[in-house]
């Protein structure tokens, strides 16, 4: 078996893992993208499928008005009495780092909600509300039967550093709330910014690991341990079980917020997100993804990887050759979307597309523009390399320039490409982009356009690493035709940004319309291909 890391590629961060017989489940956040929560499954930790996306009811998750990059943070997996649990954050506020500057109060809200099924891929219950006063919410299942809510404690006084240690409270799992009182049980260790707990009950010891040093490059996973639940726990005495901070020739950086799972055979696998920057750049268009690697444990009952040196591996195993490139090529002729879409925010799809109204055509109904937090018509995939092409066929008659559809690399609101078709001032139909950049507030470019005939249309996007085109071809054409400009791909990154905003997400590559004039003029689109150039 050969492993390679990152093993679930893209925007895929905050891995938690629980094992049930022969099988794996692994669980990422989505952010403010709908559904809620990403579950994979795999029988030998390197191949992963997609198997669920549990919240996707408006009874379970709305995140409309959610902020970018904020929704459902870190859910939790785990397994107890037969049943599957998921408590996860979904974040209603954010904003810039503080309120005041640094001396400021830092004013956000987290929601922390649990809900569960006897299936992955079952219909999982109504969310539960448990409590709103921190995020990374995890439950521990104690052998007593009693059950536990973990999470970070968010301190937002002034002056009190915002990360106020790991609290632990009782959750009455049959009465399905907290009880008892809330009670911090780890203050975290120097490295601050003490966040993502999970807790493990192994040879007598209470073993907490949590994340520290934030979820950029100083990133760590950081373990503690305890004679008894509620403390005192003691840090690793090596430091960090695993951190690339300072080791800029690790394979992955950025690794941190990890979870423990155990082999049959008895091996521990610690897996963890980490981020893979462009060569030569520090920025990370894919977002952060999840790792995998085994540890050991010491004759001193503490966890470190195998070799000791706490460095992340890019292999497990000799990997013989590179994985092979993803050639994906959906086509819309099925009720449902290929599972590896997925749309922003809204519950209710039915307002943004329809895969029924022209049979074998994805429509997207022109809505809210490029970037709302609320009902915007865009419907996109991750890229899982840094060279792809991804290439669509849109059937699109707009009548004004309010009214546009097409091919868009989109992270946020702050930050996209958008190649789509709308009219200019003389009512002619054109291709052109509309870039909306980070670095500057605002900033955004409308490129040179190129004419468009009747008929459908293809659209293509070639990414190599910092590089992007577009370019159109018309019904009946043979050849492309390239967009003068080229683009900045690297800006769609977590590291390109204003600074104090969140950027936990990466990029998307998918399909847009929006109608400012309100009229709800749809586009058409008859497949999407993505294809990783080798
Ligand atoms: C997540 C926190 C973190 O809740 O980033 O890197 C937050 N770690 O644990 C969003 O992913």
């Amino acid at each position: 078996m050969i492993i390679r890391n990152p093993i679930l590629r893209g925007f895929n961060p905050d891995p938690s893992i629980v094992r049930v017989g022969a099988d794996y489940y692994l669980a990422t956040s989505t952010f403010e993208w709908f559904p809620g929560v990403q579950i994979h499954h795999s029988r030998d930790l390197a191949d992963w499928r997609l198997v669920a996306r549990p919240l996707h009811r408006p009874g379970q998750l709305d995140l409309r008005g959610d902020p970018d990059s904020c929704g459902v943070w870190a859910a939790d997996l785990s397994h107890a009495d037969g049943r599957f649990h998921l408590v996860y954050t979904d974040v209603k506020r954010y904003g810039r780092t503080t309120v005041g500057g640094a001396a400021g109060v830092s004013l956000r809200d987290f929601h922390n909600y649990w809900v569960w099924s006897d299936r992955i891929d079952g219909d999982w219950s109504d969310p539960v509300h448990l409590n709103s006063s921190g995020f990374d919410p995890a439950l521990f299942h104690d052998d007593d039967g009693r059950s536990w809510l973990l999470n970070m404690l968010w301190d937002h006084r002034p002056g009190r550093g915002r990360f106020g240690g790991i609290v632990v409270q009782e959750l009455d799992r049959a009465a399905g709330h907290l009880i008892g009182e809330r009670r911090v049980i780890f203050d975290g260790t120097p490295l601050g910014f003490t966040e993502g707990p999970h807790l493990y009950k192994r040879d007598g010891w209470y073993h907490l690991l949590v994340a520290e040093g934030g979820t950029e490059r100083n990133h760590a996973v950081v373990m503690a341990r305890s004679r008894t639940f509620f403390g005192p726990y003691e840090p690793h005495p090596d430091g960090p079980v695993l951190t690339a901070k300072d080791r800029p020739d690790a394979p992955l950086q950025r690794t941190g917020h990890g979870d423990l799972v155990d082999s049959p055979e008895g091996t521990t696998w610690l897996t963890y997100l980490c981020g893979r920057p462009l060569p030569h750049s520090d920025r990370c268009t894919l977002g952060r993804e999840t790792a995998i690697q085994p540890m050991r444990w010491g004759e001193d009952g503490w966890l470190r990887t195998l070799d000791g040196d706490a460095l992340p591996v890019a292999t497990v195993g000799s990997a013989a050759s590179e994985s092979a490139p993803a050639r994906e090529r959906d086509d819309f002729a099925g009720a449902v979307l290929p599972p590896a879409f997925q749309w922003l925010r809204t519950p209710y799809p039915e307002q943004i597309f329809s895969l029924s109204a022209r049979p074998g055509w994805l429509r997207l109904h022109g809505r809210e523009t490029i970037g709302s937090h609320f009902t915007q018509a865009l419907v996109a995939r991750r890229p899982l390399a840094f060279r792809y092409a991804a290439e669509t066929l849109l059937d699109y008659a707009p009548a004004n320039f309010q009214q546009a559809a097409g091919l868009v690399c989109y992270y946020n609101a702050t930050k996209f490409h958008f190649l789509h078709i709308t009219v200019g001032d003389a009512g002619e139909r054109l291709a052109q982009v509309l870039s909306v950049l980070p670095l500057e507030e605002g900033v955004s470019a409308v490129s040179r356009s190129v004419a468009v005939g009747e008929g459908t249309v293809a659209l293509r996007a070639e990414v190599d690493h910092e590089q992007l085109r577009f370019g159109v071809r018309g019904e009946g054409e043979q050849e492309w035709t390239w967009l003068p400009e080229t683009f900045a791909a690297d800006l769609l990154s977590d590291e390109a940004t204003l600074p104090g905003l969140p950027n936990f997400t990466g990029t998307f590559i998918g399909m847009a319309c929006q109608d400012m004039s309100g009229v709800g003029l749809p586009a058409d689109f008859r497949y999407f291909h993505y294809l990783e150039e080798c």
